[in-house]
């Protein structure tokens, strides 16, 4: 099904089901060779889901702000490359909610456990904001908290279940959202673990 949830903001559910055990393995190969790690703010905390990143860009968070960079900062090394199935689904998908011309060169992949959640935020570090965000969802149930342009705009949670995809672009680009928690039942590939991938297309720094 595909769902307009504002203008610009298309949620397809079940998209990604009929390939989730590829993704599954190719995210397990991604994270062989840059491991998931909870990551800390310029405010002084850590995040609670674990990331990584693979493509030409990869998104981090330090003490020193947020960027995109070339490579690991574990291993010194560039990103493990966007693998062909990730890349597909994440244009595929793209394509049916209306962006044909989608272009991902970052893909930021998060990891929940039941403890995690992510505060309401904007994505606004990619520079080029004309081209839309397209998030995958896989295993456990998460909590999604969708707003509006500003902080302090009316939130709804909303489930966003295993294989689900997410186009946010156009006028929702820039919208506050996050993530409440996960839901209670375990998911059969995955057990008590979210993992969510967000497709990104980041302008190079000039
Ligand atoms: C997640 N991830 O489920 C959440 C929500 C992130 C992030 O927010 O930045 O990694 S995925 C849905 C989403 C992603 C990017 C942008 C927007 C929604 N949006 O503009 O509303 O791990
Ligand atoms: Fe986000």
């Amino acid at each position: 099904t595909r769902e307009e949830l504002e203008t610009g903001a298309v949620l397809m559910r079940q998209f990604g089901t009929p390939h989730a055990t590829g993704l599954l393995q190719s995210l397990h190969e991604i994270a062989q060779q840059a491991p998931f790690r909870h990551m800390l703010t310029p405010g002084g905390g850590t995040m609670s889901a674990a990331m990584t990143s693979c493509g030409a860009l990869g998104w981090v968070s330090s003490p020193r702000g947020y960027a995109y960079t070339t490579q690991d900062p574990l291993s010194q090394r560039p990103w493990p490359a966007m693998p062909a199935n990730l890349s597909t689904l994440a244009q595929n998908a793209a394509q049916a909610a209306g962006y044909p011309d989608f272009a991902p060169n970052a893909c930021l992949l998060n990891c929940y456990q039941s403890n995690s959640h992510m505060g309401l935020h904007q994505d606004r570090d990619e520079g080029d904001i004309t081209q839309p965000i397209v998030s995958l969802s896989l295993g456990r149930t998460g909590l999604f908290m969708w707003g509006g342009p500003e902080r302090r705009s009316r939130v709804r949670t909303f489930a966003l279940d295993h294989g689900d995809i997410l186009v946010w672009g156009g006028p929702a680009r820039l919208h506050y959202h996050g993530i409440k928690g996960l839901a209670p039942t375990p998911h059969p590939l995955t057990g008590l673990t979210r993992f969510n991938m967000t497709f990104r297309h980041v302008e190079a720094h000039t």
